[in-house]
């Protein structure tokens, strides 16, 4: 059976920029990287390729050209674990021992829980941004769209990026202003939370774009059946008087945000807390029972909103205990303070940067500007010069975030 000191579960957003640093410091084949994918896919682009902003090519790159050089590239995925044998087993059977792992799976996707959502998606004006194989559709169900009901929902699970669902309403209620359709279009947001977004500063900015462009926010309604052949989706009323009945209403157009949740590998595993993810620290990163375990990213059990900005924080601590663990230098442990980021797109040239602590609630921005305000400057940085840093630093294990940059404009 093979070993390695180091194995990393997931070769996505987190588990790249952590191995890339690990790989360097330990050397040569001293860490190896789970991961079945072909591809990587910087998923924050999803929501520019759906606006048809940029091409699905510029979101991808060959797992092997991403791939840590001096890491080992173990191409199947996880089955179980084994966190008292110190060993993972894998798909093909397999196992593989560690002394230490670091998971980083990334969040499941459950397309199944939306009756008939499988067999509609990408067909007849249904989409969504969150999978590979629908995307480009939104782009083309937008341009094709000639007015009618457009539907765009959010689920009441945890997701991946909570504003995604939001940006790509803004950016198709713009094209079809421009298309000079909008007057025989209208426009309805479902969300099964209570709040538009979690942190006031931003929501009460996104509510007043909501309102002087016409978009209809329902809450507490959580998409549960489409209805292909009457071209209607059903919704289940979490709260208020109608609470327990459901909403059919008609779509010609319908962007789908899924349930998603923590993987099945890792909810049926010791590793995992009541709610399925990987119950780590929040300021330490180290699993809460079994020392020589990490996790971040979305399978984490930090109490943050799950982005890759978040990754960017995230990794440095993680790095720097587990190193820390490995090196036995006594350096002082590094604390994670919720650090998080959602661009939230409203427009072709506009954008608010919300950035903040999950933990506190309170904004934690990087410029020396209010944040909460559309700007072209921030979408410039987002669709221009953050997917570079990705590509050419954070998976290569260079960037730590905006921390330093915000401290050098002077905030606390
Ligand atoms: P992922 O990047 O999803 O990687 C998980 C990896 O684990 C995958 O490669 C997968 O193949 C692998 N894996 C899964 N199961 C197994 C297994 N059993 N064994 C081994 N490997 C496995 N974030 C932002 O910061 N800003 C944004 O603007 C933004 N917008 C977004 C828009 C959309 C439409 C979407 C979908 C996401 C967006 N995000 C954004 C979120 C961001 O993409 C994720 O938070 C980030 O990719 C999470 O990184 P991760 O490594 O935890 O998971
Ligand atoms: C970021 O660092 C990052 O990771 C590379 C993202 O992922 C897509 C982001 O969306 C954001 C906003 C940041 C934060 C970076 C700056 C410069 C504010």
């Amino acid at each position: 059976p093979s070993s390695y000191k180091v194995v990393v579960v997931g070769g996505g957003s987190a588990g790249l920029s952590v191995a890339s640093t690990l790989a360097e410091t330990l050397g040569n084949k001293s860490v190896a990287v789970v991961e079945p994918s072909d591809v990587h896919y910087y998923q924050p682009l999803w929501t520019f390729v759906g606006s048809g902003l940029k091409t699905f090519d510029e979101s991808k790159m060959a797992m092997s050209e991403v791939m840590p050089e001096k890491a080992q590239w173990i191409k199947d995925s996880v089955a179980s674990f084994n966190p008292t044998k110190n060993t993972v087993v894998l798909a093909n059977g397999e196992s593989i021992s560690y002394d230490y792992l670091v998971v980083a799976a990334g969040i499941q996707v459950n397309w199944g829980k939306i009756k008939n959502l499988p067999e509609t998606l990408g067909k007849n004006g249904v989409t969504s941004n969150y999978s590979a194989q629908s995307v480009q559709k939104t782009d083309e169900f937008i341009k094709a769209f000639k007015g009618g009901n457009a539907l765009f929902t959010m689920p009441s699970t945890p997701i991946k990026c909570a504003g995604a669902p939001q940006k790509i309403m803004y950016l198709a209620e713009e094209q079809w202003r421009k298309a000079g359709i909008r007057d025989q279009t209208k426009i309805n947001y479902f969300t099964g939370l209570g709040k538009i977004f979690a942190i006031d500063k931003y929501a009460n900015e996104l509510l007043k774009i909501c309102k002087a462009r016409n978009l209809n926010i329902n809450y507490f309604t959580d998409l549960a059946e489409i209805r292909p052949d009457s071209k209607e989706a059903v919704f289940n009323v979490l709260a208020g008087d109608a609470k327990g009945s459901t909403l059919t209403l008609p779509y010609d157009f319908l962007h789908v945000t899924p349930p998603m949740g923590a993987p099945d590998f890792i909810k049926a595993s010791p590793l995992s807390n009541a709610d399925g993810w990987v119950d780590v620290n929040k300021e330490t990163l180290r699993h809460n029972k079994f020392d020589n375990v990490y996790a971040l990213g979305d399978c984490s059990s930090l109490p943050t909103s799950k982005t890759a900005a978040a990754i960017t924080a995230q990794s440095a601590v993680l790095k720097s205990n587990l190193l820390g663990d490995i090196l036995g230098d006594n350096k002082e442990v590094a604390k994670y303070d919720g650090y998080t980021s959602c661009p939230l797109v409203t427009g072709s040239d506009k954008l608010i940067l919300a950035e903040f602590s999950g933990y506190t609630g309170q904004p934690q921005e990087t410029f020396p500007f209010d944040q909460s305000k559309e700007r072209f400057s921030t979408y410039f940085l987002t669709k221009e010069i953050i997917p570079d840093i990705y590509w050419k630093s954070m998976l290569k294990g260079n960037w730590d975030g905006p921390a330093k940059y915000r401290k050098l404009f002077g905030a606390a």
